[in-house]
C-alpha cells in the first residue's frame, strides 16, 4: 500500500486543516516523557539528537536485532524529555529490520510525540514517511531540516502553509548550526502536553478499502485503546488489510501480558485496600 507523490500532492491540495490551540496545561516539573526522532536516512536525525541531548547518550541494539537505537535526555523549559534516535527509513511498512524497529517504536514505545526529521532540499520524498507516521498517530511534529542547503539550492519552503496543509506543526531548522531547535522543542512540548492538538491530514484510499476500514475500525477501537493508546485504530485496520501478521501478533501478545499484569496488581492491591478500609 505504497504512496506515490501524485497521491501525496492530491491529498495535500485537499482542504487545509488547522491546528487547534488549547490553553497551555503545564507538565509537572522534571516529568520525563519520550520523544521519538524518525526520518529518512541522512536527514539530520542524529545531528538534531546530538544537539538536543549533548553528553550522556546511550546507544544499544534493539532487542533481537542488529539495529542501533540511541537515547539521551534533554531538558526544555524545566521538563526533561527522553529522546530516542530511530534508524533512518523511507517507510514504516516493516519490510526491513530498520523499518520494523522504527515502526514498532512508534507503535509500542509510548512516545508522547514523534518528530519526523525531513530534508528541505527533497521534501517530496520525505513526505511519504510523514504521511505514514501521521496515519499512525496524531502526535507528530515535522522538523524541516537542512534549510541552509535548501536556500543554497534556491528552494524555499512555506513552513506555515505546509503546516496548515498537513495539520501538524512544521518547524524549520538548521540542526548543524543549532538553529530552530528551541522552536522545535516548543512544538514538541505543545504536542506532548496536549495544548497543541494536531489534526493530521488523512489519506483516503479506494472506496473498497475505505468500506473495509469502516467495518474494522470500530471493532478494533477498544483493543487499540487498551494496548496501544495514542495509536490510530484506522492505521491498525489498514495494517490488518495489508496482511501484517507480525503486528497483530505483537498487539495480542501485549494485550495478554497487560491483562496478566493488571490481574497481579489487583491481587496485590486487594490486601492493601482491605487494610485501609477500601472496598475491593
Ligand atoms: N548543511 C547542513 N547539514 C546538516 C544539517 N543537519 C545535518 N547535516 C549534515 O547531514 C549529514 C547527515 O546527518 P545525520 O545527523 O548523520 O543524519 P541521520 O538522519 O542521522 O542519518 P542516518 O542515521 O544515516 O539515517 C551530516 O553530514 C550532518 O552534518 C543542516 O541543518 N544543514
Ligand atoms: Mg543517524
Amino acid at each position: 500500500m505504497g504512496f506515490t507523490w501524485r497521491l501525496v500532492g492530491r491529498t495535500l491540495s485537499m482542504a487545509a486543516r488547522r491546528l487547534c490551540h488549547r490553553p497551555p496545561r503545564a507538565m509537572p516539573e522534571s516529568a520525563c516523557c519520550t520523544i521519538a526522532l524518525a526520518g529518512n536516512p541522512n536527514t539530520g536525525k542524529s545531528t538534531v539528537f546530538n544537539a538536543l541531548t549533548g553528553l550522556g547518550q546511550h546507544t544499544g541494539n534493539w532487542p533481537g536485532k542488529t539495529v542501533a537505537v540511541a537515547e539521551g535526555f534533554c531538558t526544555h523549559r524545566e521538563v526533561t524529555y527522553r529522546i530516542v534516535d530511530l534508524p533512518g527509513t523511507y517507510s514504516l511498512l516493516a519490510t526491513s529490520p530498520e523499518e520494523e524497529v522504527a515502526r514498532d517504536f512508534i507503535c509500542f514505545g509510548a512516545a508522547a510525540a514523534t518528530v519526523v526529521v525531513t530534508d528541505a532540499t527533497c521534501l517530496e520524498r520525505n513526505l511519504n514517511l510523514v504521511l505514514q507516521v501521521m496515519e499512525m498517530t496524531q502526535k507528530v511534529v515535522v522538523c524541516l531540516n537542512l534549510i541552509d542547503e535548501a536556500k543554497r539550492k534556491g528552494i524555499s519552503v512555506d513552513a506555515g502553509r505546509l503546516s496548515s496543509e498537513l495539520g501538524v506543526p512544521v518547524v524549520p531548522t538548521v540542526a548543524r548550526a543549532g538553529q530552530g531547535l528551541r522552536n522545535l522543542m516548543d512544538a514538541v512540548e505543545g504536542v506532548a502536553c496536549g495544548h497543541l492538538v494536531a489534526s493530521p491530514l488523512r489519506v483516503t484510499y479506494t472506496p473498497e478499502i475505505e468500506a473495509l476500514v469502516a467495518d474494522l475500525e470500530p471493532r478494533l477501537a477498544s483493543i487499540v485503546a487498551e494496548v496501544v493508546p495514542g495509536i490510530s485504530p484506522r492505521w491498525v485496520a489498514l495494517r490488518l488489510l495489508d496482511g501484517d501478521g507480525a503486528l497483530v501478533e505483537a498487539i495480542s501478545e501485549r494485550r495478554s501480558q497487560k491483562r496478566t499484569l493488571d490481574a497481579r496488581l489487583r491481587r496485590r492491591a486487594h490486601p492493601v485496600a482491605a487494610r485501609n478500609g477500601i472496598p475491593a
